[in-house]
């Protein structure tokens, strides 16, 4: 019985003593306000504040998030809707604060209420109710490639640039010291104007453009156009004649493939420059062809082959399949075709319509690379088809996962810094409504026959519509292992519908890795002033050896005009896309 007194009592003193220091604050309860945002700039907005216990005269105030200043927010009225409702009338001054807000509700009897970070003054120029997380603490904005100039315009004016990017350094005068990282970047929409592949030479310290040439001082084109007029949206790098120059290749899900190799002229003027070469199916190829591409050394002769995936198109009886190809020099050459097991028409064995679906690499432990080729079944999990070096047609074990696209992204590097490449792949489904399937697993090298991934990464809550379509990247930062997997048609909550194609995010897990985490960092476009479309994320690379993250964004005209015009089709007004990159702070 005395215990059971003291306890009683001492549980008493402590609610006295929580009472005392905030009187009265139980009493009301500001639980959501919509919109959830404002820019800077907006007048008389109506803000409904959802709740408890507010009372006939209740007044609302807005205050930078945990201090008392009101930041440039002025609420003009109150309006009493009932206990659970109050219409807040306010505008936002012009050099209002851009921060997260609370809002506080204020009875006539005293008694108050607030709702920590329940709203946002944004950049002005930004959609009302639409609000961005920016970038995540640890990492800055270094630069955006494809700046707008003082005319408005766009560096270069190519619908979407960034729709896939690839990053390796380069050695110019193979001293032994990168000079440079390459930067691979494609574009091009499926309407409008003229797509351009780019290459842009950046700094290694900085990641900043090179101006000029960092060997010889001279000027130098950067960024280099090195082919016009052909759209794409998947890229892959390599060194198809083992030079040490990186290569590139790229393609588009039932479209074309190309190859670009490398070349860099001697002393004294260092010069790189690209040749591309397209990639052509071989007769009786399925012909929706270029679904998956990558470039790897699969015969190991130290020069990288190039695969390139295909799939049947209507009244097509093909089965679908990859297919090798090998640079000779002076020409791309197909050497081997490897089809799904299966037989099945309808799989999307080496990437579907958003490719991705194949990786070579080393996974097993045993010498030489394995060729990994990801497939979708109707009503089944996807498989991931491990064809063991060298590379046939019946050599082969496969793994499987959870979720109806396994194996619809790969990618493979060695993620968790043991030594050992790890296989990464993508599974979920990309655009249903809840997309909770979605996920990246990867399973830690060794892989063997039977192996189970070891390690789910899961998108940021709410974030997970478009997951890697179409892109992700594996490497390193520096000392830690990094998966990216962009989301680009993903928003917050619902408040950014108006955005056509979605916000858009990015998800960086680094190692070490759980058993089953979150991302590490979420990114979303710095500012969403300005532009009527985002797809922040589209296009994603890590840059293996360097603290960088790039993203590709399709940034489309100004708000004016998308409301006057409609969606981003339009090549005349199309404003800025550009792409934009990040350099990791803390980790030196
Ligand atoms: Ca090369
Ligand atoms: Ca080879
Ligand atoms: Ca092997
Ligand atoms: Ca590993």
């Amino acid at each position: 019985m005395k215990s059971k007194r003291y306890s009683l009592a001492f549980i008493l003193v402590g609610l006295f003593t929580v009472l005392g220091t905030l009187p009265a604050s139980a009493q009301i309860q500001v639980d959501s306000a919509n919109p959830t945002a404002a820019p800077q700039g907006t007048i008389n907005l109506d803000v409904t504040i959802s709740g408890n216990g507010f009372k006939k005269g209740a007044k609302a105030q807005w205050f930078v998030t945990g201090t008392t200043n009101p930041g440039g927010v002025t609420v003009n009225s109150t309006t009493f809707k009932g206990s659970n409702q109050l219409t807040a009338n306010i505008s936002v001054a012009a050099d209002a604060v851009i921060a997260g807000f609370d809002i506080l509700v204020i009875n006539t009897d005293g008694r108050t209420g607030k709702g920590t970070d329940k709203f946002s003054v944004t950049a002005k120029g930004t959609p009302v109710g639409c609000r961005t997380s920016g970038t995540p603490d640890g990492f800055t904005l270094v630069t955006q490639l494809n700046p707008v100039q003082p005319n408005g315009a766009a560096l270069i004016t190519t619908l979407r640039l960034g729709n896939s990017i690839r990053v390796r350094p380069l050695d110019l005068n193979r001293d032994g010291v990168v000079d440079t990282l390459v930067a691979f970047v494609t574009s091009g929409s499926s309407s409008g104007s003229t797509p351009g592949t780019y290459v842009f030479f950046l700094n290694p310290a900085t990641g900043q453009m090179q101006g000029t040439n960092p060997v010889t001082g001279a000027a130098w084109q950067n960024p280099l156009l090195v082919l016009s007029g052909v759209r794409a949206t998947q890229a892959a790098a390599g060194d198809v004649n083992g030079d040490g120059i990186s290569d590139f290749a790229m393609s588009i899900p039932s479209d074309v493939a190309y190859l670009f190799v490398g070349s860099v002229t001697g002393a004294p003027s260092y010069n790189p420059s690209y040749t591309a070469y397209q990639v052509l199916p071989p007769a009786g190829a399925p012909s929706s062809w270029g679904a998956g591409v990558t470039i790897g050394d699969l015969d190991g002769d130290g020069k990288d082959e190039i695969v390139i995936g295909a799939f049947p198109g209507k009244k097509d009886t093909s089965i679908p399949a990859v297919f090798i190809f090998k640079y000779t020099g002076s020409a791309v050459i197909y050497t081997q075709k490897i089809q799904d097991p299966t037989g099945s028409q309808a799989s999307s064995f080496g990437g579907g319509l958003y490719g991705g679906g194949v990786a070579v690499g080393n996974i097993d432990g045993n010498p030489g690379n394995e060729l990994v080729v990801g497939a979708k079944y109707a009503n089944t999990n996807g498989l991931v088809y491990v064809f063991s070096y060298p590379a046939s047609q019946s050599n082969y074990f496969t793994l499987s996962g959870p979720g109806p696209n396994f194996g619809e992204g790969l990618g493979i590097a060695d993620v968790n810094v043991d030594g050992s490449p790890d296989l990464v792949v993508i599974t979920g489904d990309q655009f249903s409504g809840s997309d909770t399937t979605a996920r990246a697993l990867i399973f830690a090298g060794n892989v063997h026959p039977g192996a189970t991934y070891t390690n789910q990464l899961l998108p940021a809550t709410g974030l997970a519509y478009s997951w890697a379509a179409p892109n992700s990247d594996v490497g390193d930062m520096l000392a830690v292992g990094a998966i990216a997997v962009g989301t680009p048609n993903a928003s917050d909550g619902s408040s950014c519908s108006s955005i056509g194609g979605g916000v858009g995010a990015v998800h960086l897990f680094t190692s070490p890795f759980a058993a089953s985490q979150y991302p590490s960092y979420v990114f979303e476009p710095p500012s969403l002033a300005g532009s009527s479309q985002f797809s922040f994320g589209y296009g994603v690379a890590v840059v293996p050896g360097y603290p960088f993250l790039l993203v590709g964004a399709h940034i489309c005209k100004t708000w004016a005009q998308h409301r006057r015009r409609g969606r981003c089709t339009s090549t005349r007004r199309t404003r800025e896309p550009k792409w934009l990159r990040w350099r990791e702070r803390t980790w030196t």
